[in-house]
This record gives structure tokens, C-alpha cells and sequence, in this order.
């Protein structure tokens, strides 16, 4: 007799755009995590035959970023098997209205539908009550998973297979140990539909600093859980087998990652002694400059691009949000610790601490741009992240926030400031693009990269998109991909399906305009590369940010917070620097 089969069908919702229709790309640009995750713990499920031998799990798994899903047919898909589930992967507040919208097409066809990732479970660890949306899945029928899903969801599909499957699994309060659990893993055909073939995984979970705009430290909790070295060359070799090599390390903080040096040892005899291609692109601290021989490992375990949350430059909006970790009189030594390595830093940096008002926000800016040898800037609004301490303490005040869950894509103002109206916020980011961004820049940019021997086409094609995706697709260039899709029928619930006759040539002028800034911009962009890289004198540049630090020096970019500076373990004394810019 033949096996009967069990359909998963796991999906990462997008979200919406300010029209209702959703976000997605031909190609998306950085890979989901959370589907490899969750995709990687329930092929095991299907290894284990966890519903008895006679029953095949079969998984398929979409990032909504980068594929069009058709309802329809995963609906039929699943009634053919004979059951099955949607799982709605990963999914954050911003694209919770679009996994709710999802999970009413499945739900309305009988398909039963789960929920994880960090809107439910950051509501469920802080507020004291489900909030309405999360209400809103309930009573459509949609079960909610709150909490990490290794070792937890053979359970789950086991209830779900015999249609007893509750309302709330909530696993918060216990956090899976991370050594030798699940690995995450997706199979090539939908890592290729990431441009640049990346896929991800994560080597340690949890944080133990405080930052209170932060939703991690609530949901995966403050004390670090890591992968083994033999865990992580697992995944590489699993990768490996299926063409894959790239791989973006979705830890926080790699460098607080217990394990770094002998998980950075193994990728290093891969990649040196066993020729494995492998590229890493890590998020690291302010701080991992202080720690012997990381810098070093990492690049030469392949890692050519790193991420740092850098988040602003003025201490006081720093100590304001509880992120006293980041010093800013070590940025500029960190910055230029990378750059030996050759290695591009991408920095991110956060618009609307209370003491920001347009004037500063330009103001810091163009400190970084002369001062820090940063090669990539992105901008991000602070804002109240369900989850996170400045929600809770918001929501429990009273305090007006956007009802809409869409905005909180870190693009949007969510609430009030005390400095700013809203459209002075929203402007205020507008020009933070713009103005670092500016063809100046791009060429003082790739100039410091040809003398620091940073790859010259990495750096001027991530300025390309990091200067093109807000202003010319609207979108954060986190959320941007490869030619805009826009599905004429998948719009949000509530908003008209529009006629073809008025979408299609509005979408076809907004699709050649779009076409046209971007091969403008290509085209600048490009000549300003070719023009340095023609240039001898670029390989003797040098300027304020590159200049190395003397010893017992006081750089002169800290000096102009010289009065905000926190009395801390290792800062420069206070008033001493006060007095320089007081003398000065
Ligand atoms: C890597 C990452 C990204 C990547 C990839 C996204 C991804 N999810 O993989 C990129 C760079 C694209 C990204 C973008 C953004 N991100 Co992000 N990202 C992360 C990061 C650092 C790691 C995500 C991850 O892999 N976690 C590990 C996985 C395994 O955890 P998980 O998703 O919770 O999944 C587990 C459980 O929830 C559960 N589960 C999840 N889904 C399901 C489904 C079912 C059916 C079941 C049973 C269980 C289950 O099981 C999983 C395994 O244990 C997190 C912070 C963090 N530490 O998690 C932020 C985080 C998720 N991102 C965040 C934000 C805000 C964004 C952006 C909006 C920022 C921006 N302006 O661009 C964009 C959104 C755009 C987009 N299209 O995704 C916030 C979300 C907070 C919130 N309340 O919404 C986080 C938490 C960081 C923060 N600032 O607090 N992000
Ligand atoms: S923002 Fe980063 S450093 Fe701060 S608590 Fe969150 S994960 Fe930790």
C-alpha cells in the first residue's frame, strides 16, 4: 500500500507597500533566516517519520520576497495530500498584516495555519494581554507559536496531523539549548532565488546587553545559547554539497559569540587547507576590534563584508537607549581595523533618539562622512518594536503609536517625538539618504576603498542599491531585490482589486521611470568608479578618517561630543576634552 502524504507548505511573508500591494522582486537580496530555520527543523520531522512510518511529511517552502504565492494552488496541493498546513515563517510586525491576510485565504478554505516568528512571540513575552491582531489570528482559527521551534515542533505537527492542534503553543519560557540542535538549511533551488547565491545561518542566540529599542533580548533572552564548531561545519558541507558557499551569519553579534575562535579555526581549514570557496558576511559590535586575532580570523575564514550597529555617534542619545556598549572614541580604530583586512564595513545607524533634531541628524552625518571610514550607511527610524522595552513601557503609558503593524518597517514614523513633528522626522531620513549618498561621497568612498585594497566593484554596486533602493523604489534597501513585482490581484485586505485598465499603464510609467533613475544612476555611479580607479593618485589617498589614531592622541571626532561624553571605564576624561574645544 502506498504511503500517504502530509503537506507542509511554509511561507515568509513580505509586507505591504504604501499602495497595498506587496514587496517582492523577481531576485530578493538577502536570504531568510527563519525559513531555513524552521524549513531545516522540520526535514528533520520528515527524516524521523515523526507521524509513523506510513506517512510521508512532504515540505515546500516560498520567501514571499522573491516568489509570487499562488493561494489557490498550495490550497490544492494540500487537499490532494490529504492534509497538511501553511506555515507562516519568521514573520515580523511589519509583515504580520500580510501573513494575516495570507492565513484568511487558507483559513477560508479550511487549510489549517500557523504562525511564528517575532510579532507573536515579542507581543506574548511583554504585554500583558494578547493585543487585537494577535486576537484577530485566533478567530479566524490560526494557531500561534510563540518561543523557538527546536525540539517543539514534531509535537506540533503531530497535533495538527490528528486535529487537535491548540490555539497558543507558547515555548518562551524556555530557551532551546543551541549546541548540536537543528540546522537550518534550504535546498539550492530557492537559495537561487536570492541574487548572489547567500544563504544563512545562525551560531548563537541571545544578547545579554539591554538595549530598550531591542526586541531580541525579550524573545530569544539575555543569556547567549551558540552552535558548536562541529554544528557550523556541518552546515557549511550540507551547503556545500548543493553548490552553496556564501553565507550571511545572522547572529547580532558574532564577536560575542563564545565559540568565534574555534568556529572561525574550522572555517579557516576549510576554506585554506580543503578549498572551500566560503564568503561570510558577519554583524559584529563596536567592540570586536578589542578582541585578539577575531579581525584577523574572520577575514581569513572569507569574511569580505561586515555589518555594525553602529546606531549613532552621540553618546548621550546612546546611554539614552541603555546601548552603553558602543564607545564612540573606538569607532574610527575599529573602522580602520577592518579596512587592513580589506574587509567593506556597512554600518547602521538610527534616526530620532530624543535629543536628534533635523539640524543634528545633518549635522552627524557629515562628521561621518569625513571622519569615519565607513563604507556603507543605512538608515533606520528608531521605533517602538513590539517586543521591545520602549513598546511596553509606551503601550503601558498610553502613549499614541501607529495602529497599523505595516510601518513598523523601520521606515515609518510609529510615534511622537519630543524634538521633532513627523514630517520633520520623515524628512530628516529622507535627507540622511541623500545626503550621504551624494556623488562627493561616492568617490571619497571608493577612494579610501582602492587604497585600503577593498574590492572596488563590491563596494561602488552596494552604493548603487543603498543609494537607489529608498529614493527610487521607496523600499529599505534590507527589503530590496532584483526588479519590483507587483501582483495586481494580491493587494490588501480591505483596498479594491483596481482594474487592469488603470493598473497596467500606471504600472508600466512607473516601471520605465523607475528603469530610467536606476540606469542613471548605474551610469554615474560606474563613471565615478572608473574615473578612481584611472587615477594613480588614488592608491596615495588619504584623509581624516584613514589617518591611524597616534597613541595617547585625542581624535578629533570625539571631541565634538566632548560634553556628552559618559564617565565610563576607558573614556577619554571629560573635561580634558572639553577644555581642547574650549581652547580650540
Ligand atoms: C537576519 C535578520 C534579518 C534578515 C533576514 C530576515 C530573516 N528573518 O531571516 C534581513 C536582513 C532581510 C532582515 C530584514 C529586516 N528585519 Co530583521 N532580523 C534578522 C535577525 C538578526 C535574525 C533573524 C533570525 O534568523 N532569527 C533566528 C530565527 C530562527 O528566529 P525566528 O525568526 O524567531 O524563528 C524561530 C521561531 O520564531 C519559530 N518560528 C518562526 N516562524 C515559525 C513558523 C512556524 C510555523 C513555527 C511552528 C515556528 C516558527 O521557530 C524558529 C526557529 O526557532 C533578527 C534578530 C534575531 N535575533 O532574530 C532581526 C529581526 C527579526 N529583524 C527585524 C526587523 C525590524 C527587520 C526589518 C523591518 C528592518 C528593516 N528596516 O529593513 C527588515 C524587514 C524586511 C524583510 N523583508 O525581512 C526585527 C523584528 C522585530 C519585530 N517585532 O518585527 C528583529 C527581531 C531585530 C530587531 N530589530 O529587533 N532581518
Ligand atoms: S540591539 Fe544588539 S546589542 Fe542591543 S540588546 Fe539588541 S542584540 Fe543586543
Amino acid at each position: 500500500m502506498e504511503n500517504r502524504v502530509f503537506k507542509i507548505v511554509l511561507i515568509k511573508p513580505s509586507h505591504y507597500d504604501a499602495d497595498g500591494y506587496v514587496i517582492q522582486w523577481w531576485r530578493s537580496t538577502i536570504p531568510s533566516n527563519s525559513l531555513a530555520s524552521v524549513y531545516g527543523l522540520l526535514s528533520e520531522c520528515a527524516a524521523e517519520r515523526v507521524l509513523g512510518p506510513d506517512v510521508d511529511i512532504e515540505i515546500d517552502a516560498f520567501d514571499e520576497c522573491n516568489t509570487v504565492i499562488g493561494a489557490k494552488g498550495i490550497i490544492g496541493q494540500i487537499r490532494a495530500a490529504g492534509g497538511g498546513f501553511v506555515g507562516l515563517v519568521g514573520v515580523q510586525s511589519n509583515q504580520y498584516p500580510r501573513a494575516l491576510d495570507l492565513a484568511r485565504e487558507f483559513r477560508a478554505a479550511g487549510v489549517p495555519v500557523v504562525i511564528g516568528g517575532f510579532h507573536v512571540s515579542g507581543c506574548i513575552s511583554m504585554l500583558p494581554t494578547l493585543p487585537a491582531d494577535l486576537k484577530d489570528a485566533l478567530d479566524l482559527g490560526v494557531t500561534l507559536f510563540a518561543g523557538e521551534g527546536e525540539g517543539r515542533l514534531a509535537a506540533l505537527v503531530r497535533d495538527i496531523h490528528e486535529g487537535t492542534a491548540k490555539p497558543i503553543y507558547n515555548h518562551l519560557a524556555d530557551m532551546p539549548e543551541m549546541a548540536a540542535a537543528s540546522l537550518p538549511i534550504l535546498p539550492r533551488r530557492i537559495v537561487a532565488r536570492n541574487s548572489g547565491n547567500y544563504t544563512s545561518f545562525d551560531a548563537g542566540r541571545g544578547c545579554p546587553f539591554q538595549c530598550s529599542f531591542c526586541t531580541i533580548i525579550n524573545v530569544q533572552g539575555r543569556k547567549s545559547r551558540y552552535r558548536t564548531p562541529d554544528d557550523i561545519e556541518e552546515i557549511v558541507r550540507a551547503n556545500a554539497k548543493q553548490g552553496v558557499t556564501k553565507f550571511f551569519v545572522t547572529d547580532d553579534n558574532f564577536a560575542r559569540n563564545r565559540n568565534w575562535e574555534p568556529i572561525l579555526d574550522r572555517l579557516i581549514d576549510l576554506r585554506e587547507n580543503q578549498g572551500f570557496q566560503i564568503r561570510l558576511l558577519l554583524q559584529v559590535d563596536t567592540l570586536c576590534h578589542r578582541i585578539p586575532g577575531f579581525i584577523e580570523k574572520a577575514a581569513r575564514a572569507g569574511c569580505n563584508a561586515v555589518f555594525i550597529g553602529l546606531e549613532n555617534i552621540n553618546p548621550e542619545s546612546l546611554a539614552g537607549t541603555k546601548k552603553r556598549q558602543n564607545k564612540i572614541w573606538e569607532y574610527r580604530e575599529m573602522l580602520q581595523a577592518w579596512r587592513r583586512q580589506k574587509v567593506m564595513t556597512w554600518a547602521g545607524y538610527i534616526l530620532g533618539f530624543p535629543t536628534d533634531t533635523p539640524e543634528s541628524i545633518a549635522r552627524d552625518i557629515e562628521i561621518i562622512k569625513k571622519e569615519l571610514p565607513i563604507d556603507i550607511l543605512e538608515f533606520f527610524m528608531l521605533t517602538p518594536l513590539p517586543g521591545s522595552e520602549d513598546h511596553k513601557k509606551l503601550f503601558l503609558k498610553g502613549v499614541p503609536m501607529d495602529p497599523d503593524m505595516n510601518n513598523y518597517d523601520l521606515e515609518h514614523v510609529c510615534t511622537g517625538h519630543a524634538a521633532m513633528t513627523k514630517p520633520q522626522w520623515e524628512g530628516a531620513y529622507r535627507d540622511a539618504w541623500a545626503r550621504y549618498y551624494t556623488d562627493e561621497h561616492v568617490d571619497t568612498v571608493l577612494r579610501r576603498a582602492r587604497v585600503s585594497g577593498i574590492n572596488l566593484s563590491k563596494v561602488v554596486n552596494a552604493m548603487i542599491v543603498f543609494s537607489g533602493a529608498t529614493r527610487i523604489e521607496n523600499v529599505h534597501p534590507l527589503q530590496f531585490g532584483i526588479v519590483r513585482r507587483k501582483s495586481r490581484t494580491q493587494r490588501r485586505h480591505g483596498l479594491p482589486i483596481e482594474s487592469p485598465l488603470i493598473y497596467y499603464p500606471r504600472r508600466a510609467v512607473e516601471f520605465v521611470g523607475n528603469l530610467y533613475q536606476w540606469g542613471t544612476l548605474v551610469r554615474r555611479y560606474l563613471a565615478i568608479k572608473k574615473h578612481v580607479k584611472a587615477d594613480p593618485a588614488a592608491f596615495n589617498y588619504i584623509d581624516e578618517a584613514l589617518t591611524p589614531i597616534a597613541a595617547g592622541a585625542q581624535d578629533h571626532f570625539v571631541e565634538v561630543f566632548a560634553d556628552k561624553i559618559p564617565k565610563t571605564h576607558g573614556a577619554p576624561v571629560r573635561e580634558k576634552v572639553a577644555e581642547k574645544v574650549a581652547a580650540a
